[in-house]
């Protein structure tokens, strides 16, 4: 029986699903579109399988394939990001960082991350996070340029004495430099972790400067630029450390692994191995410097004035409107995007004075420099007409028109 005959409700909601991610234009930097190789491998039997422990270590009998997998998808990860140890079971990029600070840390030691309203993560230690419940955080941020000031994070540093520094962001434009914050950890004796979630596809495509061998233990997601299955990884080189982080994910903070997860992980590695990786990662950020140029030329503020990445940060600080507001503009539009604070934020953290777009998910689709010429000033045309709720109804109907030429799914089930 298929999932149609046999659960419509459910069966409905995925069509209209489909149906929203095919005509809307997906901006959200922290999303993408992964293979359907990789969604074939997510919807088979390896969903079945208990397989708690490692490779060659489980806890159940029946692992002789799943061993093949888990292993093929450490091989792969160690090769994209050549580095010495990975663990592939992390369900997603918060327990990954979980598992490190379990690994690394004892409850009440003193993390230095960067902070959530600057472009950090819930899980660098903000307060409302288990990150920053148990252990003592404290925060660096960006100067009023939208830049990490390294010198600034070491003045920090040096008063905190963290035991572990965190770097790497969720709304940074910039490149991260690694080297200079394993110095700032290095002189003040702590560990150097870096949550790479965010720009790990471009990492892997050479677009970005690699965190090894700089730091100490590297964490990512590998569903946003690296655009394989919703999941975490954890990367290093030590392998003292690598035996405390198996540790931590199993049995500290998780049970069985998600075998049909680990095997996706792997079909996306072995995507991202490959030369047409380089193309998409490369495309990534041309796509991105274009949208800035486009939104700036139109006299909008950017965030640091620019972007290296995937990803532009808009200010409003100048505007009337808030991101709150050009959030559901540019959704009336058909734009997907997320209200984002930024440096010398004066609204709340629901209203927000920024937005945060990004291009990871355009780019699978086909989109390039001339489609974000046109995307970045429609974008544009409504933030210039903000409360104009014809113009946007009237651009959703264009964009749906060129979404349509920019098909990525003949359907939504695999
Ligand atoms: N939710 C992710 C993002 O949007 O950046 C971070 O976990």
């Amino acid at each position: 029986m298929s999932l149609e005959q046999f659960d419509k409700e459910i069966y409905d909601l995925t069509q209209k699903e489909l149906q929203r991610q095919s005509d809307h234009l997906e901006m959200i930097a922290s999303e993408n579109f992964t293979l359907p190789e990789v969604m074939e491998a997510m919807g088979c039997v390896l969903t079945n399988k208990y397989a708690e422990g490692y490779p060659a270590k489980r806890y159940y009998g029946g692992c002789e394939f799943v061993d093949e997998i888990e292993n093929l998808a450490i091989k792969r990860c160690k090769e994209l990001f050549a580095c010495n140890f990975a663990n592939v079971q992390p369900n997603s990029g918060s327990q990954a960082n979980q598992g490190v600070y379990m690994a690394l840390l004892n409850p009440g030691d003193k993390i230095l991350g960067m902070d959530l309203s600057h472009g950090g993560h819930l899980t660098h230690g903000a307060k409302v996070s288990s990150s920053g419940k148990i252990y003592e955080s404290f925060f660096y941020g960006v100067e009023l340029d939208g830049r990490i000031n390294y010198d600034r994070v070491l003045d920090i540093a040096k008063i905190v004495r963290p035991k572990m520094i965190v770097c790497g962001a969720s709304a940074y434009a910039r490149v991260i430099d690694f080297a200079k914050f394993r110095e700032i950890a290095d002189e003040v004796g702590a560990l150097l972790f870096a949550d790479i979630a965010h720009i790990a596809g471009l990492v892997a495509g050479k677009e970005h400067p690699s965190p090894f061998p700089h730091a100490h233990v590297v964490s990512s997601t590998t569903h946003k630029t690296l655009r394989g299955p919703r999941g975490g990884i954890i990367m290093t080189n030590d392998e003292e450390l690598a035996k405390k982080i198996n540790s931590a994910i199993f049995p500290g903070i998780q049970g069985g692994p998600l075998m049909h997860v680990i095997a996706a992980k792997a079909v996306g590695f072995k995507f991202n191995l490959s030369s047409e990786w380089k193309i998409y990662a490369n495309q990534v950020v041309k796509n991105a410097k274009k949208l800035a140029e486009v939104l700036m030329n139109r006299g909008f503020k950017l965030v640091s004035d620019g972007t290296d990445n995937h990803l532009v940060l808009m200010s409003f600080l100048d505007r009337e409107f808030s991101g709150k507001d050009a959030d559901l503009a540019l959704g009336n539009a058909g734009i997907t995007a997320n209200k984002n604070t930024v440096p010398g934020e004066t609204r709340s953290a629901f209203v927000t004075s920024g937005l945060r777009l990004g291009t990871p998910a355009l780019t699978a689709r086909g989109f390039k420099e001339k489609e974000l010429e046109l995307v970045g000033n429609k974008i544009a045309d409504v933030l210039s007409d903000i409360g104009n709720t014809n113009l946007q109804a009237r651009i959703k109907e264009e964009l749906k028109e060129l979404a349509s030429k920019f098909i990525i799914y003949e359907k939504a089930i695999f």
